[in-house]
């Protein structure tokens, strides 16, 4: 497809992607066979995304690698196998290697070329996107598949020049990796990215400082290599298994909710639910009866025998009780899947600070200022976290009809129509954009879902000679509501967690995934297809 027109209005490419992760090369993948003329555009010099850029040691997903894994193609599942039950980085970016070269996606892919603008002209109805190597490229279609962690945040902690050793950050981690062998380490963060790479660090590290702002829930993870017969039943039921999966709330069938509520239960039978599913490990916990996320009451019990399986794993009661998290209910910020962790703080060489008693006050040329004394380091991990959902987005100056900025526009929070557009930016997708399920699902479900919708969309709107696409503000607004009011109908807004934002400082504090759950959302998009895009603008 491509359109008529003068040159200024000719398309260079049917459609643009920012991002070679999951959503991007699947993204590419449905809109190529669409016969679609695409280009995508990634910072790295491979395919990955996220899997790319976290290296940092014990980096794994925290979803099972039989259900982390795409699932529209019998051919690529079948050809892949996994080794253990949760997978670790290396395996994960091996495995996106394999159907990029199964698919040979590459040869469209843009490597090591950063998008920095894309701006909408409303005459020709096309996109100009620019990259920091000079492309200015015009397109109908613009998709951001920038994930949803993937702009690392460093703390503007003062002093971090100063400082004489290396420093590094989990998310963005050099590819050498990084040796700390008899060497004095502090790690700054203790969420999952801190919550998997301090055991390994502790194995090397002379001496290991944590810095804790934030006690962190966390479960063991229970990882242990796949038996072949699993691997054999999942190769033949993975695709019937997917679609099962899209009819759940988190896009997973390795655990179901109890629907029953927590005062439906005898206190025997709900520590009896608890613990089973505590020891099966992963977010199994969180579905132990039906009330759990949504009632303090219930979330009390839950997060109480929580913190007396975590206390039982650390020998000194006063280390113990400083990392039991009180703040918040239980599953409101991620819960933490570990393999080790609590065990660490047994160790002599390792040395708990919470920064919550006293604050980091600087980096020095030696190590971490905090409370007034120097903890000197030969290396320094950040395990900050990211500048999530809205940060890979807004890092490209975006900007659409009648010049407005996405980045003015979201300044409040981010405004979106069922996460995948906004009013005022006619045919620019976000995949697993905020306001749409997405980190609080199994991703690569939430990303076959928006991908599969998008292609349709598209699809539709060439064949039927229809230009744009744009939410309508109505819906917009209405979306945004609808989010905000099942989120406050949940805990979730009782944490500090990134989900509302409140990770960065000054970032508005709105909660940001749609915490309806992916079946229910699956529907609402359905439905919306269904009705003629109902929501949504259609220019001829
Ligand atoms: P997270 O979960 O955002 O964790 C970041 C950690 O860093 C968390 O403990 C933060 O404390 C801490 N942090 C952030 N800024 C500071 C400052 N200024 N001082 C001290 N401590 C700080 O990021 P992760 O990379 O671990 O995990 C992200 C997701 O990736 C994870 O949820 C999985 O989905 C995969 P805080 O909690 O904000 O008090």
């Amino acid at each position: 497809m491509t359109q008529e027109g003068s040159a200024a209005s000719r398309p260079d490419f049917d459609a643009i992607i920012v991002g070679a992760g999951f959503a991007g090369m699947y993204m590419l993948h449905r809109l190529r066979k669409l016969g679609l003329s695409v280009r995508v555009f990634e910072t790295g010099d491979g395919v990955g995304g996220t899997w790319y850029w976290n290296r940092y040691p014990g980096a794994r997903c925290d979803v099972e690698s039989l259900e982390y894994q795409y699932g529209f193609s019998d051919e690529i599942q079948k050809g892949w196998t996994w080794t253990e039950r949760y997978a670790a980085q290396p395996e994960i970016l091996r495995y996106q290697n394999y159907v990029a070269d199964k698919l040979d996606l590459r040869k469209d892919i843009q490597f090591l070329t950063k998008v920095t603008a894309a701006n909408y002209d409303a005459q020709s109805g096309l996109w100009t996107v620019e990259t920091d190597k000079g492309d200015r490229l015009r397109t109908p279609f613009c998709i951001m598949a920038t994930g949803c962690l993937s702009a690392a945040r460093v703390p503007d902690f003062k002093g971090i020049d100063e400082f004489s050793g290396k420093w590094y950050h989990t998310g963005n981690w050099p590819h050498e990796g990084v040796d700390f062998t008899g060497k004095r380490v502090c790690v700054i963060g203790t969420g999952s990215s801190g919550i998997q790479s301090i055991p390994i660090i502790a194995e090397q590290a002379s001496h290991l400082t944590i810095f804790q702002r934030t006690a962190n829930f966390t479960l063991p993870a229970g990882n242990r290599p796949l038996a072949q017969e699993e691997i054999t039943r999942t190769k033949e039921t993975l695709l019937a298994d997917r679609e099962r999966a899209r009819q759940t709330r988190g896009g997973l069938i390795c655990f179901e909710y109890n629907e029953a509520l927590a005062e439906e239960m005898t206190p025997e039978a709900r520590e009896k639910e608890l613990m089973t599913r505590w020891t099966q490990g992963g977010f199994a916990f969180l579905g132990a009866y039906g009330d759990l996320m949504a009632k303090k009451e219930a979330n009390d019990i839950a997060a109480d025998f929580a913190r007396a399986q975590m206390r039982a794993r650390v020998a000194k009661p006063e280390i113990a009780e400083k990392l039991m998290p009180y703040d918040h209910p239980v599953g409101v910020k991620r819960l933490c899947l570990d393999t080790g962790y609590l065990e660490i703080f047994n160790k002599p060489n390792v040395e708990l600070v919470d920064v919550r008693e006293a604050p980091i006050e600087r980096i020095t040329k030696a190590g971490v200022m905090c409370g007034g004394k120097e903890y000197e380091a030969d290396a320094i991990v950040f395990a900050t976290g990211f500048d999530a959902m809205t940060g890979a987005i807004l890092g490209v100056d975006i900007t659409g009809r009648d010049g407005q900025k996405l980045r003015e526009k979201w300044a409040a929070g981010p405004r979106t129509y069922l996460g995948l557009g906004s009013a005022g930016f006619p045919n620019l997708f976000f995949i697993t954009g905020p306001g749409s399920p997405s980190v609080l699902s199994n991703m690569i479900v939430s990303i076959e879902q928006h991908v599969d919708w998008i292609t349709d969309c598209i699809s539709k709107l060439t064949s039927g000679n229809i230009r744009s696409i744009e939410a309508t503000k109505e819906a917009e607004d209405q979306w945004v509501a609808h989010v905000n009011e099942l989120a406050a109908e949940s805990l979730y807004p009782q944490a500090n967690s990134w989900y509302m934002g409140a990770n960065i400082p000054g970032k508005p504090q709105v909660f940001m995934p749609y915490p309806g759950g992916v079946d229910v959302y699956g529907q609402k998009l359905a439905e919306v297809a269904a009705a003629d895009y109902e929501g949504f603008l259609l220019g001829a």
